[in-house]
């Protein structure tokens, strides 16, 4: 698969936030610094990692998670933009009557691409001509010739004329009443100033309405200096990144499209003419990371955390302790509907399993208790009893809420620990809560 290493990488950080049981500033920093490893060996250039990295804390610490999200998926959703962000988006190459000029250094993939570039438009019904502009390697018309002909795709060229200039002026010529025109050119090992002239020079007579730049996805990030040249030299429009099937360094290459402003259009993922796909970044990114499996991974880790959770709260229902905190850390788990709910159901107080209506009705008054909670002290949490008319005042102010609901809260707090109490003090109803508990997986370390 393409990317392999900074799949799994990215992977096994997407893990690590999943499955960890606080999702809070140290543990975002410590992902950001692993991000960033693995953007860096991925080859990703180190400013662009920087820069991304820092948007990620920027936003995993600083926005609140959008309704229904919690931390925990709202970190994954970051990480996951950030991913795509770095691809620099798409492009769709217009299927319409249009002369496209292909450039890159020698041996990128510019001939190979043309013949899956031209299979592409086959397909789609237009008709296309090649012409062969590379006149710098003897072999070159044959190469082409050999990729177009196996799909019947006629080809312009001329082997002993060594100007490129005349070779593609002709071609263009040649095939003016094709819808799509596709122009090779001559790479070099780097872009030397010969070859920058020559697509120059070539550009002015092509006029293309595209000019791809074909990048080879194993040179890293060398990718990215010699994406910015061409740009400069002849205006790239598009990019097309090859050999992403062999190459664990691809993020030298799909980051360095930033270096232009032009979106990448395909890649190639290995030597046969159909090894060419449309680049969708959010689509590759979620190959890249698995995003099934991690889809799946978040639930169950919710899953394992409402068991925890659930385990936690019985063990202190059971020890007898029950201040303000345990009655809404019971009610929270009540108010998530899950697997879990029927283990709960049994707590006093409770109904068995929650219409929608009582469902909201529920969280509704959660958020209610939340904000009064907010303002009351340590003290008052664990033991309600403390809150008189001066504290309920306060509490009522500090909440933004009226001293009745205050004492709804009260209220409702009593009730609850009467029953509980009953319950956790009759000997009988003990052992039958805690088979219960056991009956449902619950580990009590017993
Ligand atoms: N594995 C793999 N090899 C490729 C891909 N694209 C091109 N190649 C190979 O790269 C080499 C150079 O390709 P070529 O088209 O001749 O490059 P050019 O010099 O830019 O025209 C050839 O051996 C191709 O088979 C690709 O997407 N994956
Ligand atoms: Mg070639």
């Amino acid at each position: 698969m393409v990317l392999e290493r900074l799949g799994s990488s990215i992977r096994k950080i997407l893990k690590k936030v999943a499955s960890a049981s606080h999702v809070d500033k140290r543990l975002l920093k410590e992902v950001v610094k692993d991000i960033q490893r693995a953007l860096i060996q991925a080859d990703v250039k180190v400013e662009l990692a920087l820069k991304l990295t820092k948007a990620l804390e920027k936003r995993a610490i600083e926005d609140d998670p959008p309704p229904g999200m919690t931390l925990r998926e709202h970190v994954i959703r970051i990480i996951y933009d950030l991913m795509v962000e770095i691809l620099h988006g798409s492009k769709e190459i217009k299927l319409e009557k249009q002369r496209i000029m292909v450039v890159g250094l020698y041996g990128s993939g510019k001939t190979t691409t043309i013949g899956k570039l031209s299979r592409y438009f086959q397909k789609k019904g237009l008709n296309v001509g090649v012409v062969a502009g590379d006149t710098h390697r003897p072999a070159a018309y044959e190469q082409l010739a050999q990729v177009v002909g196996a799909i019947n795709v006629p080809i312009y060229g001329n082997p002993k004329e060594k100007r490129a200039e005349r070779v593609v002026r002709e071609g263009i010529e040649h095939f003016k009443d094709f819808q799509v025109v596709i122009i090779d050119t001559s790479g070099r090992h780097s872009l030397e100033l010969d070859l920058k002239e020559e697509i120059e020079r070539l550009s002015r007579i092509v006029r293309p309405d595209e000019t791809i730049l074909v990048l080879d996805a194993t040179i890293g990030q060398q990718a990215g200096p010699q994406a910015k040249s061409f740009h400069e030299a002849v205006g790239v429009t598009s990019v097309i990144v090859t050999k992403l099937d062999g190459s664990a360094k691809g993020g030298g290459a799909l980051s360095a499209v930033s270096e232009t402003e032009a979106p990448i259009a395909f890649i190639g993922t290995g030597e046969k003419i159909d090894d060419f796909e449309k680049f969708d970044p959010p689509r590759f990114i979620s190959r890249l990371l698995g995003m099934g499996d991690l889809q799946a991974l978040l639930e169950r880790a919710d899953e394992v955390l409402d068991k925890e959770k659930a385990e936690e709260i019985s063990r202190r229902l059971l020890s007898g302790k029950f201040t303000l905190r345990e009655m809404y850390d019971q009610m929270e788990m009540m108010s998530k509907m899950g697997p879990l709910q029927k283990i709960l159901s049994f707590i006093p107080g409770m109904p068995g399993k929650l219409s929608d209506e009582e469902l909201e009705e529920m969280q509704e008054k959660l958020g209610g208790y939340r904000v009064m909670m907010d303002s009351m002290t340590e003290e008052e949490l664990t033991n309600p009893k403390l809150i008189k008319s001066s504290r309920l005042k306060r509490i009522a102010k500090g909440s933004g809420t009226s001293v009745d609901e205050v004492r709804e809260l009260l209220k409702q707090f009593n009730m609850s620990k009467k029953t509980i109490k009953g319950i956790v003090g009759n000997r009988k109803m003990r052992r039958q809560l805690m088979r219960q508990f056991k009956d449902q997986g619950m580990d009590f370390g017993e």
